[in-house]
């Protein structure tokens, strides 16, 4: 029996739709590439495990992410004006957006970029923690009184999200550090913030492991949270 991928295949080749990207054939100016592709996760499927397992991390980057993605792309294509502009500064100013597909960019940009962040916020259990630059580990203790408290925080506010959602440390223009929530795909980067860390709190994150148990998702993560690489992204000038 032909698996559902080679009759899609068979479909787009009796449809005179070629599948192998044009950019493959190295085509000519009319062979652009989309705007937004989806980067490879920065670690096998199954290195988070015990902790996240490679099936959910499958499915979520696999396909949650490059639907955020293939979205993004359809509503850029659909206002070309936005071709070229990085997603930050497509979700910096919403107003911008023009109106028929600005909730679009909001859903799929904020989708995108807020997944991004999340796979490069973590780390295998097994590989040797990076420390955070000094500058943050001192940020964080004026704020939060230490890197564990901060932690725990960050747990207790993302069990707080009513429905689907991400918790959230982020850096305003002021400098200081906020522990915040935003629902759907929202980015802070909307509010005018920069997020350092996000963690997903939708079902899809958790719940084939976890089931409705957001609270044991949200303590097995805080073993894989990469505190060097969020406190990197707290000495990146503004912007
Ligand atoms: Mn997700």
């Amino acid at each position: 029996m032909p698996t559902r991928r080679e009759i899609l295949e068979g479909t787009a080749i009796a449809a005179g739709v070629l599948l192998v990207p044009r950019l493959v054939s190295g085509g000519g100016p009319a062979a652009a590439a989309p705007p937004f592709v989806l980067p490879p996760l920065p670690y096998a499927a199954d290195a988070l495990e015990p902790f996240l397992d490679a099936e959910t991390m499958r499915i979520h980057h696999g396909k949650h992410h490059a639907t955020y993605v293939a979205k993004l792309n359809e509503a850029i294509a659909a206002a070309p004006a936005l071709t070229g502009k990085p997603v930050e500064e497509l979700l910096r100013d919403l107003t911008a957006i023009p109106e028929a597909v600005r909730t679009a960019v909001r859903n799929h940009g904020g989708g995108h970029a807020n997944h991004t962040l999340f796979w490069s916020s973590l780390r295998p259990p097994t590989a040797s923690p990076s420390a955070p630059p000094a500058s943050f580990e001192a940020a964080v203790k004026a704020e939060f009184g230490s890197l564990v408290a901060l932690g725990e925080a960050l747990e207790k506010s993302a069990l707080s999200v009513f429905g689907s959602g991400w918790a959230w440390l982020t850096l305003g223009p002021d400098r200081k550090l906020r522990i915040e929530t935003s629902s759907n795909q929202d980015s802070p980067i909307s509010a005018g913030r920069t997020p350092l860390l996000g963690i997903d709190v939708w079902e899809h994150a958790y719940y084939l492991r976890y089931q409705n148990r957001r609270a044991d998702y949200l303590s097995a993560i805080r073993n894989l949270l990469d505190w060097g690489a969020v406190g990197r992204r707290f000495e990146l000038p503004a912007g």
